[in-house]
């Protein structure tokens, strides 16, 4: 496939990749959107599967996709959704306190989006810089008074910044680890950025978490790697990077907030680490059949909602969607979820709406058409927002179905 790039090794220890965690097939690309006159074209599709490491339990897909193809223009738009600006906004309202960030300081992210968390850097009076790859993305968080580079982070990004005379306070890194084929060489920017002093922090989606939850929808392109603290923390240590808290969180399906410190700076350990790290033994994360099991729990998801969706039609029962996510695109895809099973997917984001999902070409609609089409079930494809919209949709007036989430089985939420 042009432009991909096949590993059979570890991108992080050189280890073997003998043991799927699952293999999806060939799935196009969740983010890759169909505008409608070119829906007789054929799509780039990919393989996607998630192998693990043998050696250090790394879990990645052995097939990438260039990061250019993903992330150049994008259309995810972290502040659509109102929680998750909020819970950026308590994460710097505490950081600013526990790591006493001032005037004096520099807040950095990496992949900050439209500026959904340095927004509260800079009214804070904090000086941040984004780096956001994605052109189209940046140009809003600028907008939105955030001063962002639009470029890939990576050594070489660090190497310039640091010889332009900047070092991080605090360099924050939500929902991008996973994200970056060259993880290694990543974490070493990182380390050549951070100030003595500094810390990084990251959030992103726990391993542990997608097994437990049957989560196999999280697993698409831009996810190169599902990531444990087992897995992560010697790629952190390689880099000069040593770890000295964490937090577990509930967003995007139960994620990890990890605080490192550069190891000649080194930090005090917190005890919640050697918690998280005995809780990702017993979940049997340092053991091989652990994924090796994952792939059979994929099915019972898939015909939960095939079912669910032929017995709605059985019953002349209306079924649209909400929220275009990379995951519902995913599980709609891979469950051969069609137009005739579900119309439409509403989705909030602008830069969404008139468009058609990759595959099966389902169009994204917006709000509106709730009230207007009023299907009898409304299907919350980011389960992991399921509360801000369940919320939304049941004040939404001229609609008054029932709402369905599709993980780990489709079940029909009870009303408020
Ligand atoms: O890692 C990633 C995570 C953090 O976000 C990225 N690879 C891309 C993205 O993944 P996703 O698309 O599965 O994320 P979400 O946040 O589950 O997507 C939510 C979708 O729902 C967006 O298209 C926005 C939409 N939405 C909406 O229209 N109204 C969401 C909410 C909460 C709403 O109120
Ligand atoms: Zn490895």
């Amino acid at each position: 496939m042009s432009g991909t790039i096949q590993v059979a090794c570890c991108r992080g220890c050189g280890g073997p990749l003998e043991t799927d965690l699952a293999d999806l097939g060939t799935m196009p690309l969740a983010n890759r959107l169909v505008d409608p006159a070119d829906a007789a074209a054929i799509e780039p599709a990919y393989p996607l599967r998630a192998r693990v490491c043998s050696r250090c339990m790394l879990v990645q897909l052995d097939v990438t996709v260039p990061p250019e193809r993903l992330f150049g223009e994008y259309v995810y738009f972290s502040s659509t959704s109102k929680a998750w600006v909020e819970h950026a906004r308590h994460f710097v309202d505490e950081a600013a306190r526990r790591f006493g960030l001032d005037r004096d300081s520099l807040v950095v992210e990496i992949a900050s989006n439209d500026g959904y968390l340095l927004r509260h850097v800079v009214e804070r009076g904090i000086p941040a810089l984004g780096i956001e790859p994605a052109a189209n993305v940046a140009a809003e968080a600028r907008r939105r008074g955030v001063p962002t580079e639009q470029r890939f982070f990576s050594r070489r990004t660090a190497e310039d910044l640091v010889g332009r005379g900047l070092k991080a306070s605090m360099i924050v890194a939500n929902n991008v680890l996973a994200h970056v084929p060259g993880l290694v060489d990543f974490l070493a920017g990182v380390a050549l950025l951070l100030a003595p002093e500094g810390v990084f922090v990251a959030e992103f989606p726990h391993l542990r978490e997608l097994i437990a939850g049957d989560q196999f929808d999280t697993i698409y392109h831009e996810h190169v790697f599902y990531l444990s603290l087992l897995a992560l923390e010697p790629l952190l240590r390689a880099a000069g990077l040593s770890l000295f808290d964490v937090e577990r969180l509930p967003t995007h399906g139960g994620s990890l907030r990890i605080f490192a410190a550069r190891t000649d700076r080194r930090r005090p350990e917190s005890g919640r680490l050697a918690a998280v790290r005995s809780l990702e033994r017993d979940a049997g994360l340092d053991r091989l059949q652990t994924y090796a099991a994952f792939g059979e729990r994929i099915e019972p998801v898939r015909r939960s909602l095939r079912g669910f969706l032929a017995g709605a039609r059985a019953r002349g029962r209306g079924v649209m969607a909400f929220g275009a996510a990379a995951k519902g695109i995913t599980l709609l895809n891979y469950c051969g979820v069609t137009r005739r099973d579900i119309p439409a997917i509403v989705d909030e984001t602008p830069a969404k709406q008139g468009k058609l999902i990759p595959g099966s070409h389902i169009p994204i609609v917006g709000l509106d058409q709730l009230a207007a089409q009023r299907p009898d079930f409304v299907l919350i494809l980011p389960w992991n927002h399921k509360d801000e919209i369940a919320a939304k949709l049941r004040r939404l007036r001229g609609w008054s179905g029932e709402l369905v989430l599709p993980v780990p089985r489709t079940e029909v939420l009870a009303a408020a």
